[in-house]
Order: structure tokens, then sequence, then C-alpha cells
């Protein structure tokens, strides 16, 4: 049953809220949170900013030992100016992530923790942090992103802008010709190589299809097939994607700039890779046996404006 986040029994899941679009139109409304306390619910905004009145906004983060990490990222996230919450979904990270996260999370009911028991990967991490958000809390619109600052939490209000009009928004470091920092040539090369790879084989049309700064409407967690979705790393993020059209949802990219990481240690293996070159060949062949359906509109984002549909 859907209820509030801030309900949730301590050391299971945690969260926070707090969201804002830069556009203020006659929607947004605001909120005087000072220093951006969180409302009943446990979603909460940050201070002396417009607000979309009533949408709900929670990031999900995918954590495996980013301790030097994520505080200041829950924190940044936190400060958005939308009303906002935050899930970190840690698999017992040996350098005790979670522990700070607990922390956290005990002085601030938006921040929501999720302990898992052992590394058990990054689509598995995704499952589970999407069903808390469907089943455990009220929130509107579902981010995923890194927690190594190589997804921007400051772009936060524009995913949510493009989001009006469309049901999944995708962070893409491609479309503004390559928008990645400090990457070596090498992970530059198979990264862009993977998604020329995916273009073609599956008809996907997105320049990114790989990247993990995506901003889903509930509907669209609400409506996939998760049973089906088994696959993890850049596999898991195409699949999304891919099962997401087609269901007939809008799609669109919008350029972000992708820092790679600063501190901490990457999880990128070979594993990964070729799961990527394995899955795109299954989704291509669904591709033929399927046609494609119609894309629809989106319903408006505000529940004020879907109540009066
Ligand atoms: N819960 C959980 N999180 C994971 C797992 N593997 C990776 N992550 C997290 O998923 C996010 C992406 O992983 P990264 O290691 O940054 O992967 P990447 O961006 O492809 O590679 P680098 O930036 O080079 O490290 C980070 O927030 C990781 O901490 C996992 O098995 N379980
Ligand atoms: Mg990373």
């Amino acid at each position: 049953m859907r209820g509030p986040v801030g309900s949730q029994p301590r050391g299971e899941v945690a969260v926070s809220t707090g969201s804002v679009l830069e556009k203020v139109t006659d929607e947004m409304t605001i909120k005087d949170h000072p220093g951006g306390a969180p409302s009943a619910d446990g979603f909460g905004s940050a201070a002396g900013r417009p607000v979309r009145q009533g949408i709900k906004v929670l990031v999900v983060v995918p954590t495996y030992n980013e301790s030097e990490n994520v505080a200041e990222l829950i924190r940044l996230i936190l400060s958005q100016p939308v009303e906002i919450a935050v899930l970190i979904v840690d698999d017992n990270s040996p350098d005790g992530t979670a522990d700070i996260v607990e922390e956290m999370a005990g002085g601030d009911d938006r921040v929501h923790l999720m302990r898992r028991a052992g590394k058990m990967g990054l689509g598995s991490a995704y499952r589970d942090g999407f069903k808390y958000a469907m089943d455990k809390t009220e929130a509107d619109v579902v981010f995923q992103m890194d927690a190594d600052f190589s997804h921007d939490p400051r772009s936060i209000p524009e995913f949510l802008e493009v989001l009006e009009k469309n049901d999944l928004v995708l962070g893409s470091r491609y479309l503004k010709g390559v928008t990645v920092v400090n990457w070596p040539l090498s992970r530059l090369f198979l990264s862009y190589g993977a998604n020329l790879y995916t273009r073609l084989i599956t008809g996907l049309s997105f320049k990114d299809s790989t990247g993990g700064y995506k901003c889903f409407r509930r509907e669209v967690l609400e409506a996939l097939d998760w049973s089906r979705i088994r696959s993890d790393g850049y596999s898991f993020q195409i699949e999304t994607t891919f099962m997401a059209l087609r269901k007939g949802f809008r799609i669109r990219e919008i350029p972000i700039l992708f820092v790679d990481r600063r501190v901490g240690v990457s999880k990128m293996n070979r594993r990964i890779v070729f799961e990527a070159v394995f899955l795109v060949w299954r989704l291509g062949f669904s591709r033929w046996l399927h046609a494609r359906p119609v894309e629809r509109d989106p319903v408006p984002l505000t529940p004020r404006a879907r109540e009066a549909r």
C-alpha cells in the first residue's frame, strides 16, 4: 500500500524531500521551510525557493563503498528546490556507507536507507529501490542517480521541467557533442561504441541509452513488468528504457555534464560489458517480433492538472 515516506520503520530504508523548478509558473509557490525542513509525509523542500506544489520527488541512489561521497551527495540532493526525498540502497558496503546514511536518517525523515545483505548488483539495487518507491512512498517522480557525483543533483529541476511533457527523461552524455569530463579515451570509446551498437541492434534512437541518470514518472515504474527485467549494469539502463518505449511512454533525452568519479572505487567490470553485448541482441529480436506501439500523450504531471482532466 502506498504510504507516507516518513513513516517507514528505521533500519530498512530512509528518504527525504525538497524540490524546485527554476521557472515560476502559476502552479508553483514559495515554500518557507527554513533550511529545507521535511513536511509531515517525509518530503520537504529547500528554503525560499519556488516549489512545484504537490509533486513529490524520490531520488534512488545505489551505493557500494561510497562513504567518501554519500553524505555530501545527500545534502546536495536535499537542497534542491523541489519537494524531495532520497533513498540509499546499500549492499552492506564494507566501508560503512550505510552507517553514515543511517545517522543522517536519524535526524531527517527525508533520508531513507535500504540495507541489503551483500553485493547483489546495480540492477537488483534499482529494482528493490523502485519497488520501495512504488509500495512505500507517494512519490510522483522517481530519479535514479549514481553516488559518485558523476551525475549532478543540481540538474534535477531541469529534468522535471522536461518531464512535464514526457514520461521518462534520460540524462545524455552524447546529445550535444560529448559532455564527459575526465574519462580516459578508452572508457569513452567503450561507452560511445556501446551506444552506437545499441542503436544499431535494438533500434532505440537515443544517443545515450546506457547512462544512469534518469527520471521516471511513477506511472512508468508501475507499468513495467519487473519480473522480466533481470539485467544489471549498462544492460539495466538499456532494458528499462526499451521496455518503457514498448509500453508507449514518451521518452526524451536532455544533455548532462558527466564527470568521472572524484573519489572511491569503480565497480565497472567485464561481466557488465558482456551482459550488455548479449542483451541488445535479445531486445533486437524482440523488436522484430513485436510492432512498436504508438507513443501516447503523457498525463499532466501535477495532481491539480490531473484532477482537471
Ligand atoms: N547497491 C549497489 N550499488 C552498486 C553496486 N555496484 C555499483 N553500485 C553503485 O552504483 C553506482 C554506479 O557505479 P560506479 O562504480 O560508479 O559505476 P560506473 O559509473 O560505471 O564506473 P566508475 O564511475 O568508473 O566507478 C555507484 O553509486 C555505485 O556505488 C552494487 O552491486 N550494489
Ligand atoms: Mg560512476
